[in-house]
């Protein structure tokens, strides 16, 4: 390999692009391969560094390596976000091909397993297979192992198998578990007797650090004491940097090849306290200022063994500046993190992916120059190849450019016409052209944290404080009117203040077309193959789910709205979602004899489709409602227990901000979105607002009605602030109805979107004065009449505002009902994973589109709205997770029959409880221990609390489930046994973490 290497280095000397500069330089220089370091910060900013403007920290080592180097102005990540960033860095390829096309958008989870492919060609390898020794010195966060990261070493594959001898460093991110470092493929400190346990008890202590810090999470790992001894945030940047100068001296006689990314200054910011009080922007600048020091100790140890010559040194980072609280802090003292650039971190405008780019290679690069080459990071690999005379091997397919030209001469021509940019939300997706950034939605796709003292701010709220202006925005939101989209003259005006989406429609039009051809699934599907990654049948998530696999990935189902010319303004209905809160199957008239008489919601059965087979994948309310929402399993999405306002252990348990939401979804193809009632969600929970979950206007409390539920339990909000406090229960459902009645006056002329979250039939039973006696049911019954007249309102409002037609109207409950209401005959209610628990009434209406008086017994389920309502508004779905849910249009248009759910799930809390396959439903064997604190009582009403052996039912012949069969079809209790493993494994269990499960915020999920 390495005689090999030598004749492709002379090579490459020969043939290399020189500038009469290189030509200068001594013949005998060429016939030393280059060793590259590559030193790659987290989350530093365009603003951050001496050489780049700053002026509130120092930093002499890297301004240094910018004199005797050069330094690009017009340099990207791939992405604006950690993981992303990293994997198109490592790989030559965009984010949004990975994961067999799905593209991978947010950080990745903890137990997640390795997300590169093993035999794709790296950086690493690019260096490896020329016979260089390699390491990488830092945060991965690329996961590790195949299925779940079950943390116990050997972690395999791993950096190991993408082309790094060595490997130390924080596995995963500073600021997230588990807190300990990784060494190749152990856990350093490791010791068998007490391994690193996901969930055990109790967490194993890490450091902690004042606010001012930043966020670390708490530890969600317990065991490995030893190994959690050795980690120490504090001392983990002067750890890597003597890592790194040790890799240095002892490979000095061999190329070598060094990638080094820095955790420094990815929060928590933890200096090492020398470094504590030295810059004039605190913690964040004092992290830069040992970040800087890191620098120079490399540069030194260079230099000490005679090897500065012979080394390109590029330095970068792999994202822009985030404004949590020391970015905040070092915004007071003056310090503006990402420049002059719009935005931050996870966002789609320049601040989020625009970042200091300095390449440093003595003799080949001339010192002290400046490109404005819009480069990318994703070029890395191409470039290593040339360096290294390996072009010719570059697989097709890559989306990388060979950078060499651009750093050792001074090409005339752009090496780039093109540059695609990822935000932390798909449909925020971007495109550089030349001078145009057009990005297709509007606001950053990024953080949307909205008050100051959110640790995710971002976005359009904090656009005034960073002392930025756009033309789009005002008040800290995107304007009524604004464009759909976004398109920049980053020439004229690099600080995007004015949008010229409408000024410019025939490039808009070209940048739209070039995005959707991204966005093709044939088109990543194509690269896939190429590039010999795996297929998208491959993905082991969808493996798992036994479904369809994604032949069409979910990048790209349905046309994007704004280019779908054919979509007349009749395909974007409005939809109004009216929630009930634990109505029962048998609640209603028009669901059975048991049923309250309830004409309006009988009438909308009557001239809509009425579903007898409706899942919702939860049995409590804070749970349904998240995958309502999100269109996600409660498992998937994090939120798999309800949450009660008064414990302070739920204090951080909420709606996850990173999950994309019916109304997040709607809103850029022109949806206006109103929430009404009750949320449940944690609406004290940072970015777990019903506003920050994407709504437009909100009206509600913020859980159910009760006293002891904390002090706003009987608070009317108006988005974040009080709208009246102390109103009673019996005013609430009056003060909704009309909000809505007002909002679809207001709003008739545009498509909207409302939630209507009723308080009804949850208890207390307090109905309006008028309805009292209404029923012959009690209070029960009298809630449910007024519930029925709200109902009415709605729909005649929708009449008086002409937009009855093109309304589709989903009337549904959250899930079973308690021992006041009626499941209709069904076993069970709420609290359980009986179908009384999880089967409840829908109906969707939709005059003139879907047929009148319909009533089927196709399994469809409350995650479904997501996809169909995505379907109507002629939006995508988001593309970088699994959504659960399933377009169902067909079914409600009467034109399919079969249920798209080949499986469902049915957990109680987090504990998987029983699998159903068409009629089959079998229930697993369970101890009270498993269960949640709602179900451990044995209580006739709430199904099996222990169950020795599975149980099936064919809910076909006995929907009741009395008639157990288990014996009698046991390949079928196999079966579905199997899916239970399957599912288990991808979306956990009680003691089980599943591969694409979101982490729940919350010690003991399953305890009060
Ligand atoms: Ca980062
Ligand atoms: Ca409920």
């Amino acid at each position: 390999m390495r005689s090999n290497f030598l004749v492709r280095a002379l090579s490459l000397f020969l043939l290399a692009p020189c500038t009469a500069f290189a030509e200068e330089r001594p013949s005998d220089a060429a016939e030393r391969p280059p060793n590259v370091v590559l030193i790659f910060a987290d989350d530093l900013g365009y603003g951050d560094l001496g050489c780049y403007g700053a002026t509130k920290l120092q930093t002499p080592n890297i301004d240094r390596l910018a004199a005797e180097g050069r330094r690009f102005t017009d340099a990207h990540s791939a992405s604006a976000v950690c993981t992303p960033s990293r994997y198109a860095l490592l790989t030559g390829e965009y984010p949004l091909r990975a994961m067999g096309g799905r593209g991978v958008w947010g950080p990745l989870p903890t137990n997640h397993e390795l997300i590169i492919d093993t035999d794709a060609l790296t950086i690493g390898k690019a260096f490896k297979n020329e016979g260089y020794a390699t390491a990488c010195l830092g945060k991965w966060h690329l996961g590790f192992g195949r299925g779940a990261n079950d943390w116990q070493p050997p972690l395999r594959p791993g950096p190991q198998d993408l082309g790094f001898d060595y490997y130390f460093g924080v596995p995963l991110v500073n600021s997230g578990s588990p807190f300990v470092y990784v060494e190749n493929d152990t856990i350093v400190g490791y010791d068998p007797d007490d391994p690193l346990v996901y969930g055990g008890k109790p967490p194993s202590p890490t450091p902690t650090f004042p606010e001012e810090a930043s966020r670390k999470s708490p530890n969600r790992f317990g065991g490995a004491l030893e190994a959690h001894r050795i980690y120490d945030d504090e001392k983990t940047g002067t750890l890597l940097t003597e890592k790194a100068v040790e890799f240095i001296t002892e490979n000095r006689e061999r190329p070598f090849f060094l990638y080094f990314p820095t955790p420094n200054i990815h929060h928590p910011f933890t200096p090492a306290p020398r470094f504590k009080g030295t810059s004039q922007c605190g913690l964040y600048g004092d992290f830069v200022h040992e970040l800087d020091w890191m620098v120079g100790e490399v540069l030194r140890s260079l230099e000490d063994n005679g090897l500065s010559d012979d080394t390109l040194v590029i330095f970068t980072s792999d994202n822009g500046g985030m404004l949590n609280r020391a970015g905040r802090d070092a915004f007071k003292a003056g310090h503006e993190i990402n420049g002059d650039l719009l935005g931050f971190k996870f966002g789609a405008w320049e601040g989020g992916h625009r970042v200091p780019f300095i390449a440093r290679w003595p003799g080949r690069i001339e010192p002290g120059t400046e490109s404005d080459q819009l480069i990318g990071q994703v070029d890395l690999l191409a470039t290593f190849m040339a360096l290294t005379g390996q072009s010719d091997e570059l697989p097709e397919g890559k989306d990388s450019v060979n950078l060499l030209p651009a750093l050792t001469g001074d090409p005339e021509e752009p090496l780039r016409t093109e540059l695609a940019l990822m935000p932390h939300k798909p449909r925020n997706l971007a495109l550089r052209r030349g001078k145009w950034m057009y990005i297709d939605a509007q606001g950053s796709g990024g953080f949307t944290g909205s008050r100051p003292h959110h640790h995710a701010w971002g976005g359009p709220a904090a656009v005034e404080f960073a002392g930025d202006v756009n033309s789009d925005i005002r008040d800290g939101r995107i304007k009524k009117d604004a464009p759909p989209a976004q398109l920049y003259d980053l020439e004229a005006d690099p600080s995007q203040t004015t949008n010229l989406y409408r000024k410019s429609p025939q490039v808009v039009k070209e940048m739209q077309a070039r995005l959707n051809a991204w966005r093709s699934p044939e088109a990543t599907k194509e690269t896939a193959q190429k590039d010999g990654g795996s297929a998208p049948a491959e993905a082991p998530q969808k493996d798992a789910r036994g479904e369809a696999a994604p032949a069409a990935t979910p990048a790209a189902r349905v046309a994007p709205a704004r280019n779908g010319a054919a979509r007349a303004d009749a395909s974007k209905p409005n939809v109004v979602v009216i929630f009930a809160d634990d109505l029962g199957y048998g609640d209603l008239s028009c669901y059975g004899p048991t049923g309250v008489e309830t004409p309006h919601i009988d009438a909308l059965a009557a001239e809509g489709f009425r579903s007898t087979d409706f899942f919702v994948p939860a049995n409590v309310c804070s749970p349904s409602r998240a995958a309502l929402l999100s269109g996600r399993y409660p498992m998937r999405c994090g939120m798999p227990v309800a949450r009660h306002e008064s414990e302070p252990k739920y204090s951080n348990y909420g709606f996850s901000p990173e999950e994309i939401t019916i109304p997040e979804l709607l809103g850029p193809a022109g949806y206006r979105s109103l929430m009404v009632g009750k949320w449940h969600l944690g609406m004290d929970v940072e970015g777990s607002h019903p506003i920050d979950a994407g709504f437009d206007e909100h009206l509600g409390i913020p859980s159910n009605y009760s006293s002891g539920r904390g002090p706003d339990y009987n608070t009317l909000f108006r988005g974040k602030q009080v709208e009246e406090r102390d109103v009673p229960l019996t005013e609430l459902t009056k003060r909704y109805t009309d909000e809505v009645v007002r909002f679809i006056e207001r709003r008739k002329d545009q498509p909207f979107f409302i939630y209507f979250s009723h308080h009804i039939v949850h208890s207390p039973l307090k109905p309006r004065e008028e309805f009292v006696g209404a029923s012959r049911k009690g209070k029960y019954g009298d809630f449910i009449k007024e519930l029925d007249h709200s109902t009415g309102r709605v729909m005649r409002a929708l009449r008086d505002a002409g937009v009855d037609d093109d309304t589709v109207v989903v009337f549904t409950s959250d899930n079973g009902p308690t021992r006041f209401g009626s499941t209709g005959g069904l076993a069970g209610g709420k609290y359980c994973t009986m179908e009384g628990g999880h089967r409840v009434p829908a109906i969707v209406r939709w005059p003139g589109r879907i047929p009148a008086g319909q009533v089927s017994d196709t399994t469809v389920s409350s995650m479904d709205l997501l996809p169909l309502f995505c379907e109507l508004a002629g939006v995508e779905q988001p593309n970088d997770r699994t959504i659960d849910g399933k377009n169902i249009l067909p079914v409600l248009l009467g034109e399919e029959t079969r249920s798209p759910h080949k499986f469902l799930y049915y957990y109680n809390g987090t504990n998987l409880q029983a699998v159903r396959e068409g009629d089959w439903k079998l229930h697993l064997p369970r101890t009270p221990r498993d269960q949640p604190f709602w179900s451990k009582k044995r209580d006739p009403t709430k199904g099996f609390v222990t169950l020795d052996q599975p149980k099936l039912y064919n809910l076909e012949q006995d929907v009741r489930e009395r008639h157990d069969v288990a014996a009698q079809r046991p390949e079928v209790v196999a079966r579905l046994q199997k899916q239970a493993d399957a599912i288990r494994a991808e979306l956990g269990d009680v003691r089980t973490t599943g591969s694409d499960q979101r982490e729940i915020d919350l010690e003991d999920p399953q305890e009060r």
